[in-house]
């Protein structure tokens, strides 16, 4: 096991970091992706906690490890991580990896395969520099349901799967804007809480851990609408959150806003944007296809001292 030193890559989309690790990490096996992240989890909780906990790392900071693919025909594998676990699946941090791959000379313009532990995406790095991400099938998984909060009262929303599990609020609550980050951080922590506790979740049981609360955009010009996410480590997505726009997708396709091939144009709570459409499949999912833009801002090697008490990360406290 290495634990010697660790390359890696920073890159933000849409104001969301990505941090991915090109060299140094311990070896996962060769079998699947879910699998290899199953042992990253309970093997080596270091890397993610090294990686994205401080004092290298922030509350907001999503980790990708570069694998090799278990999936054919995959230009890489990769598994995403936070503050406190493995992610599903994460799509700002599949356009942030596209553009470090393209940094790295490993790809270039053209579409290329991306195996993930929920499956297979599909990455189309544009001339111009953006990113287009066509999703694992989405759906929404039931409407209006209502749950008690406690000092918020009744919220009402849909549950559907984007890549991670996620509740979806439209207009309750705090309004969606950046000054009120805070309250907009309460709310939804104590929505996921409220679920958690009356047992809704997402199929075979998955827990929501990705709540979602919309508003109207502040300029209709740019966007149809504005949201805040709330991440499974209580850090609010800086993005529009691609999985979250996926779910975004999927609910308005199943409610019949929104056509195959219709673009809807998502801002994030800091007003940056990605673009969606769907492509319907016929079991009734869609595939949703999220697009945006995606900057390199740094590269680091990172050194594990023996007498350092926070080589691998001040452990989060939730
Ligand atoms: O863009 O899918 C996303 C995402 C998930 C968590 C943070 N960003």
């Amino acid at each position: 096991m290495s634990r010697t030193s660790l390359r890696v890559i920073d890159s933000h989309t849409g104001g969301e970091p990505t941090r991915v690790v090109i060299s140094g990490a311990p070896d996962l096996g060769n079998g699947p992706l879910a699998e290899r992240a199953a042992r990253l989890r309970e093997e080596h909780d270091w890397l993610r906690s090294a990686v994205c906990n401080e004092p290298r790392g922030h509350e907001a900071m999503v980790g990708a490890l570069l694998c090799e693919p278990h999936a054919p025909d995959c230009v890489c594998g990769v598994i995403f991580f936070n503050n406190v676990s493995t992610l599903n699946m994460c799509i700002h941090g599949t356009i942030g990896l596209a553009v470090t791959l393209a940094h790295l000379g490993k790809i270039g313009p053209g579409t290329h395969r991306i195996d993930t532990p929920v499956g297979v995406v599909s990455a189309t790095l544009r001339e111009d520099g953006s990113v287009e991400v066509a999703n694992v099938p989405s759906y929404r998984m039931a409407a209006d349901v209502e749950v008690e909060v406690p000092g918020w009262g009744k919220v009402t929303g849909d549950i559907a799967w984007g890549g991670n599990w996620f509740f979806l609020i439209d207009r309750q609550g705090p309004e969606v804007a950046f000054s009120h980050l805070e309250a907009l951080t309460n709310f939804t922590w104590a929505v996921r809480e409220a679920l958690g506790k009356h047992g809704i979740t997402g199929e075979h049981g998955m827990e929501i851990d990705h709540i979602e609360s919309f508003g109207p955009p502040s300029d209709p010009a740019v966007a149809d609408s504005r949201n805040f996410v709330l991440c499974p480590g209580k850090a609010y997505d800086r993005s529009p959150c691609g999985t979250g726009t996926s779910a975004k997708l999927a609910c308005l396709h199943a409610a019949g806003k929104l056509k195959p091939g219709e673009t809807w144009r998502q801002a994030s709570i800091l007003d940056t944007v990605f673009q969606g459409s769907v492509e319907e499949l016929p079991d009734g999912k869609v595939i949703p296809r999220v697009s945006g833009s995606a900057w390199v801002n740094g590269e680091s090697t990172y050194h594990f001292h023996p007498e350092d008490p926070f080589r691998f990360g001040i452990p989060s406290t939730l």
